[in-house]
């Protein structure tokens, strides 16, 4: 059915405007209603128990027997969020990061939310030509996507990071608002991601005169003046390999500006006012330098002040699995103005600022997920009944949906750690250690949370049974949109290899502030006698990841390349287990932060130890990995 361009559900207006607006009170009678193991039932739970009593003459609707399940202010209903921010804000900061948060929250759940499902329902459209033949190119997006940008500038949801009135709290203060946001935003955080990654490129080259006025574009609280980015790095070769993937050419012209012409293949929020993206300087002669060292960074804007197209040709539309709220397309290069902002041949360098910015976006949009399925799984929980209780009173549905939390704290305080660093790093407050870290975490975290969304949202679909599967819901777009996640803005094994990168580049010195950090965190928690089953987890794994890094550096690059998944895996449990101990070793800590801090750190926390006692990284096991893939197909050597 996706292929008819008739009955696309999403298209058609079918659904009504609002999440859950089909789902009526239950009105099913005749069910033992016991709530629960003899608890104390609240005022909430006999309503929804007197419902079920309810006349028959009420059963004769179509309305399912299930009640919707209701979410109030994200913000005040994050309690570790607010614990977080508790505990590492400055008193001043944490006032007004509290109020602002409280307003937004509020602003969210009224206002936002809606419109983000009017993107959903009104993805944007394509026109090629008009009615005369002209051709056109235009990207036509619905009301709500465009309000959504209005919104993203008057809350600052950009330049709240580069303003730094919070000092190096800001990056939080921000993260947390996008964090908020995410899943209201109908698809409008990936244009973000991509806006903050080119502002901080611009930053980062010293906000050279010629891009000043679109850096404060960029960066505007003004809905009139606020511009979007896009990042244009896949071409026809492929996302991964960008150094051998990019066929765009630059012609440098007598104005000193240049003209690029290539294939763009997969490029976001395709309609954006500017871009970055990545293309090789042809010299006199016509001749290209291949490789990385032969690409060079651009800065476009993406229409003329008269709304035409620089040059560029809009091919088609994508068509994604999932955000399909925002118009991701294939574009033509013919000649379009741009202005050389690197060094030549230092594109992938420069980019990889806007690439560590997106991929902190993707750990947002991660995070941010898994919370919104937790709040509506919980809330359902309260208010479906089976087998004569509600959900939340069966033992093992609250063990499922506990796992998931646990997850999911994890994953939240992984985020929080990151943007605190890099709000360090920001206002030169960051150490060299500090740096380092960083510039680990990112990839480490990126490339575990999207497997941890994945996994979660899944899980989380699960426990609202049928309801979970209906589009109308809302709960499929969360997890179409959750599954891109691990895909783009690097694949795993391709994040994997980039943690790998870090190790090199720091010529080993990134894990000793990984191990030295790790320590400390422990040695402040030591005291804190509920948590010795979780650290004597910890402890094993450090001694563990300590050996597995011994054998490994005696091996060759090799044993790493095959180990670099488990590796990551095992940076991630193992950071995140601290982090949870760390948090749950503050004086006013609840008993559910220190199960959360146990019960991560009951999970194999090294596997990459442990694969390595299996043999998993030898040559003999990589040459059996491609006999089990390949075995049957005709590319085996012992065909039949
Ligand atoms: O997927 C896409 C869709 C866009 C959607 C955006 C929305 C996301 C928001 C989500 C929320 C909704 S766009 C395309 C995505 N493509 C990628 O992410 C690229 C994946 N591939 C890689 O990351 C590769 O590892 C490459 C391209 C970086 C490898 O390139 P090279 O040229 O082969 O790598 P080199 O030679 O190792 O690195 C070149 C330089 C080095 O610096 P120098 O020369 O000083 O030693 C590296 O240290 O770049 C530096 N470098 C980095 N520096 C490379 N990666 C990094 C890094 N991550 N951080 C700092």
């Amino acid at each position: 059915w996706r292929s008819s361009a008739t009955c696309k559900p999403w298209q058609s207006g079918r659904f009504l405007p609002r999440l859950w607006e089909r789902c009526q009170p239950p009105s099913r009678k005749g069910i033992n209603t016991t709530a629960g193991q003899g608890q104390q039932v609240s005022a909430q739970e006999k309503q929804v128990l007197e419902d079920l009593e309810m006349h028959p003459a009420r059963r004769e609707t179509e309305n399912l027997f299930q009640e919707q399940p209701e979410t109030g202010n994200q913000y005040l209903e994050d309690a570790l969020l607010r614990s977080y921010l508790k505990t590492h804000l400055p008193p001043k900061v944490l006032e007004e990061v509290n109020q602002d948060l409280e307003r937004f929250g509020n602003r969210l759940l009224t206002k936002i939310r809606p419109l983000g499902w009017e993107c959903e329902l009104n993805p944007p459209v394509f026109r090629q030509y008009d009615a005369w033949g002209q051709r056109v190119d235009q990207i036509v997006t619905c009301s709500a996507w465009r309000k959504m940008k209005e919104i993203a500038a008057e809350e600052g949801l950009i330049a709240e990071a580069y303003e730094r009135r919070h000092s190096n709290w800001s990056r939080l203060h921000q993260a947390v608002k996008l964090y908020l946001f995410s899943s209201c935003s109908g698809g409008f955080n990936c244009p973000l991601a991509m806006t903050d990654g080119a502002a901080k490129v611009i930053e980062s080259l010293g906000v050279p005169g010629s891009l000043k006025n679109a850096f404060d574009h960029l960066t505007s609280r003004d809905p009139k003046k606020f511009w979007t980015s896009g990042q244009w790095m896949t071409e026809r070769r492929g996302g991964s390999d960008v150094a051998n993937g990019t066929e765009t050419v630059a012609r440098k012209q007598p104005d000193g500006t240049y003209r690029l012409y290539g294939f763009k293949w997969f490029t976001s929020a395709a309609d954006s006012d500017v871009t970055l993206t990545l293309a090789r300087v042809a010299d006199a002669e016509g001749h290209v330098k291949e490789g990385s060292s032969g690409l060079s960074l651009f800065f476009l804007k993406v229409r003329d002040e008269e709304g035409k197209l620089n040059s560029t040709q809009v091919q088609r539309l994508k068509d994604k699995l999932g955000t399909r709220q925002m118009a991701t397309a294939e574009l033509w290069l013919d000649g379009a103005k741009a202005e050389l902002i690197s060094a030549e041949g230092r594109g992938v360098a420069s980019i990889s600022d806007m690439l560590n910015i997106t991929r902190i976006h993707n750990v947002i949009c991660a995070v941010a997920s898994m919370r919104r399925m937790i709040s509506l799984s919980r809330e359902y929980a309260r208010r479906r009944v089976a087998f004569g209780k509600l959900l939340k009173d069966h033992l093992l549905h609250m063990q499922t949906i506990a796992r998931m939390e646990v997850q999911t704290r994890g994953a939240f305080l992984l985020l929080m750690e990151i943007v605190r660093l890099l709000g360090l790093a920001e206002t030169n407050m960051a150490s060299e250690p500090d740096q380092l870290l960083l510039r680990l975490l990112i990839p480490v975290a990126k490339l575990y949370t999207g497997k941890q969304a994945s996994a979660v949202v899944v899980e989380a679909m699960e426990s609202f049974g049928g309801q979970g599967y209906m589009e109308d819901t809302g709960l499929p777009v969360i997890l179409r949109d959750a599954l891109v996640l691990s895909i783009w803005e690097g694949t795993t094994n391709i994040l994997s290899l980039d943690v790998l990168r870090s190790l090199t580049k720091s010529q080993g010195e990134v894990m000793a502030v990984f191990f030295s950090t790790v320590q400390k965190k422990l040695e402040l928690a030591s005291s804190t006698a509920k948590l010795e089953p979780a650290m004597k987890r910890m402890r094993d794994a450090i001694s563990s990841l300590t050996r597995f890094m011994q054998a490994a550096g005696s091996k060759g690059a090799l044993t790493m390349e095959l180990a670099a998944r488990d590796f990551s895996y095992s940076l991630a449990r193992i950071y995140t287990g601290t982090l949870l101990i760390e948090h749950a070793a503050r004086p006013d800590a609840s008993s559910t932060d220190i199960s959360a801090a146990q019960r991560w750190c009951n999970q194999e926390l090294c596997p990459a130890a442990m694969e390595l006692e299996n043999s998993s990284y030898e040559t003999d096991e990589a040459l059996q990995d491609s006999a089990l893939v390949y075995e049957g197909s005709p590319a085996h050597g012992s065909r039949l």
